[in-house]
């Protein structure tokens, strides 16, 4: 397969936001697909650049002009935006992809402006379209794994694209560096936790509502947090102690 550049977006926020509440909270709504996806890519060998957009960044300036596909994650809050972006793309010679909330909520609507846009994604639909990678138009195609992934990379294979995100992030930023790693592991606790709980998930256990239920699943899960966890302790902790 040739060796492609592919430009990842997370859309967090669905216009510039220049306000307090955005420069301090809105990266705390980064979601974990985009992450995964990077690192997906990755794997495959081909060269990522990643943007989590949470209103503050020139979007025409964070991505190279010359990427060669583009993955966008959308609420649908965001969908006329991200619409918009993948006719920019497109009129530069990219072929464009869409999953999150939108792309499984409205595939039809969405079709008219993607290239592909994707249901339950997994590393095998990933491959897929990146081995297709070519025009559909005037209407794009759907695919879809036919359940939620079995596994994610975790934070050691998605450092990057996290630390991008957490150096938006000054209160989170703060609550990590100050924590020892049981009180890490506490924080993971699946409760109301205001401010870090949904990237906290995301970061130290690969988002638990999205773990399948499978007898296995629950053991699976614990390694990989604690797998997580040390990559944590190691960036974090013990550099503290
Ligand atoms: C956890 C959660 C949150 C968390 C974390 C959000 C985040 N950024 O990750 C928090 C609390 C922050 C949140 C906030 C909001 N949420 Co919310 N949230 C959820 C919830 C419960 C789970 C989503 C999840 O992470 N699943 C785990 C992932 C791994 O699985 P998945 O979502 O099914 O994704 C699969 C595919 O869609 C695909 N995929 C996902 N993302 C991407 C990205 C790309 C590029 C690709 C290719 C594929 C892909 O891969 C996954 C694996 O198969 C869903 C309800 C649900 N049960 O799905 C609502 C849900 C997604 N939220 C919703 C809404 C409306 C919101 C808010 C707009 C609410 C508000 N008014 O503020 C905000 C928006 C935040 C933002 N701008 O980022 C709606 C979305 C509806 C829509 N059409 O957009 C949902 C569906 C709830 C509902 N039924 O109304 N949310």
């Amino acid at each position: 397969m040739r060796k492609l550049r592919i430009g990842i977006l997370d859309l967090v926020a669905k216009c510039p936001n220049r306000s307090l509440f955005a420069r301090l909270m809105n990266a705390n709504l980064a979601s974990i697909m985009p992450q995964v996806i990077a690192a997906w890519c990755e794997q495959e060998g081909h060269v990522v650049t990643f943007v989590c957009y949470t209103g503050l960044e020139n979007l025409v300036e964070e991505l190279p002009d010359n990427v060669e596909l583009v993955f966008i994650g959308a609420f649908t809050e965001a969908a006329q935006l991200a619409y918009a972006l993948s006719n920019l793309f497109r009129s530069r010679g990219a072929i464009t992809v869409i999953g999150g909330p939108h792309a499984r909520c409205y595939p039809q609507d969405a079709l008219k402006y993607f290239d592909y846009v994707l249901g339950f994604t997994d590393k095998v639909t990933i491959r897929d379209v990146l081995q297709d990678c070519c025009e559909h138009r005037p209407i794009g195609m759907h695919v879809a794994a036919r359940q939620q992934p079995t596994a994610l990379p975790g934070v050691r294979e998605r450092w990057k694209f996290i630390e991008s995100t957490l150096r938006k992030a000054p209160l989170k930023k703060i609550d990590l560096r100050g924590l020892p790693p049981h009180q890490l592991l506490q924080l993971c606790n699946p409760l109301p936790q205001p401010i870090s709980f949904p990237i906290l998930c995301g970061l130290y256990f690969g988002a638990p509502w999205a773990r399948p239920r499978h007898k296995y699943s629950h053991f699976r899960g614990i390694l990989s947090s604690l797998a997580n966890l040390e990559t944590l302790s190691q960036l974090f902790g013990h550099s503290r102690a």
